[in-house]
């Protein structure tokens, strides 16, 4: 659709930043914290690991004045339910509550709106070790922790994310991290502690609405549209199998309170559908999310499933993602996009297209919680780091998300990832996707200097024009 005249991006538009606590904080066993599954898996030896990350712990008000200075409006960032309750459940960590408090205060003080993650990827090592999700009384562990939050802090954050990308933790656990031991858990196991996270997230939703009228919750997944690799129909319909299994049926059930019918065939005819008790799908109903958080960061291209085990491959340039499912659908490529040097589709169009399809479906307003180009920036002798790549990266899914707003999707904002460098979640330190750039390498952590990227400047100018130029 061409149109004469692009709509401005919205008054009051969340032009903002993310990041994640075990990405970015370090200090990971400080003041009563315990360990968390990321902080216990077998980490790639060769890269970071998360111990001191981008020390933020220690330099949170360094941070957040930088992001001040950059003009944001929201900071996104996650709670680690291990600072909170290092037991899982039970007593509250007094120092675990002032941190939050105080990095919430801080983004206060310079207006900046906190948007925050309850759960990102770390649940406490010694739920873990009770059985994690597999476990249903982990579905009380977090509406406890929940309820901490709220307590504390619902009378000062309106935003909360509950689950950062519960469809990457089913889908590809591999991206997350390797438990020790290195074995993954089944399809059945991994479908049952998805229902498990589906019913917790749907009562910590109820409960919010309870606690905190005036505040707003949502999901947080990595949603992206799918094309079919050609116009053969077989093509379209693997694209659309996997299009709903790694999407919709994620963002229906905490929607409208079920499965997607095409997901629960998938799982009935597979024997790995969850095991449901009495009131489950009662438990679901109603949770009623007042916005959809969006990840994205690329489309993906479908083919046929050829029905066998060729259909399953590596994606590009990492091992430990694997994409293809026997009789459901087979990565192809896609001539029409550029990719990352991490081997990622860069798809502004596709950003435009699957946020069209999220708001065409759920009709809920959307909050973009991470986008980014994840890169191997230098650091110049004269302190510069010219990362044009990113500005390029940003601006193009910037205008297409202008033509989404244009197309009649409802946008409360936008925060890519990262506010600033932090450790990826399993390519180390060197990919970077931060407006501010941490001295720091994989191992030699130097003095962990704070500079200012080019990226960092410009976003600073889009923000102030409320994105006119875009
Ligand atoms: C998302 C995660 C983030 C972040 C990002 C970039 O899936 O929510 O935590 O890690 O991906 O990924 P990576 O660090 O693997 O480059």
């Amino acid at each position: 659709m061409h149109y004469s005249k692009l709509k401005d991006f919205p008054q009051n538009f969340l032009w903002g930043a993310s990041t994640s606590a075990y990405q970015v904080e370090g200090a990971i066993d400080e003041d009563g914290k315990s360990l968390s599954i990321i902080d216990m898996y077998e980490h790639p030896s060769d890269v970071a690991n998360f111990s001191v990350a981008s020390d933020h712990y220690h330099r949170y008000k360094e941070d957040i004045a930088l992001f001040a200075e950059m003009g944001l409006k929201a900071y996104r960032f996650s709670i680690a339910w291990t600072r909170i309750l290092p037991n899982g459940t039970g007593k509250v960590n007094e120092k675990g509550i002032e941190f939050y408090n105080n990095v919430i205060d801080e983004c206060l003080k310079y207006n900046i709106e906190p948007v925050v993650t309850m759960y990102h990827f770390d649940l406490p090592y010694c739920l873990e070790e009770k059985g994690g999700w597999l476990n249903r009384d982990t579905i009380e562990a977090f509406v406890e922790y929940a309820k901490v939050l709220f307590i504390h802090y619902g009378s000062k954050v309106k935003y909360w994310l509950t689950i950062n990308e519960q469809n990457t933790m089913i889908l590809h656990p591999g991206a997350i991290g390797l438990p020790k031991g290195g074995k993954l858990p089944s399809k059945k196991d991994l479908y049952q502690q998805n229902h498990h996270m589906m019913l917790a997230q749907a009562k910590v939703m109820k409960l919010f609405h309870n606690m905190v009228p005036e505040g707003k919750i949502g999901p947080a997944l990595n949603l992206t549209a799918m094309y079919p690799a050609t116009c053969n129909p077989n093509d379209a319909i693997a694209a659309h199998n996997w299009e709903v299994l790694r999407c919709w049926n994620f963002v229906d059930v905490c929607a409208f309170g079920k499965y997607h019918p095409l997901a629960w065939s998938y799982l009935k005819d597979r024997n790995i559908a969850p095991e449901i008790q009495d009131g489950d799908f009662e438990t679901l109903k109603g949770a009623n999310p007042d916005f959809i958080a969006m990840n994205y960061y690329s489309t993906a291209t479908i083919a046929a499933s050829k029905g066998d085990a060729s259909d399953v491959a590596a994606r590009a340039g990492d091992q430990q993602i694997m994409l293809g499912e026997q009789g459901v659908y087979r990565p192809s490529e896609n001539p029409y996009v550029e990719k990352t040097q991490y081997g990622w589709v860069v798809d502004p169009v596709g950003f435009r297209y699957t946020l069209r399809k999220v708001y065409e479906r759920y009709q809920l307003p959307i909050l973009i919680t991470e986008n980014g180009i994840g890169a191997n920036d230098t650091l110049g002798p004269d302190g510069c780091i010219h990362d044009q790549y990113r500005i390029d990266f940003i601006q193009k899914h910037l205008h297409q998300m202008r033509l989404a707003i244009t197309d009649g999707v409802k946008m409360l904002g936008y925060c890519p990832w990262a506010a600033i460098d932090v450790v990826s979640t399993h390519q180390g330190y060197k990919k970077r996707y931060g407006f501010i750039y941490v001295d720091r390498d994989e191992f030699n952590l130097k003095e962990l200097k704070r500079y200012k990227k080019d990226s960092f400047y410009w976003y600073k100018q889009v923000i102030e024009e409320n994105g006119k130029n875009i």
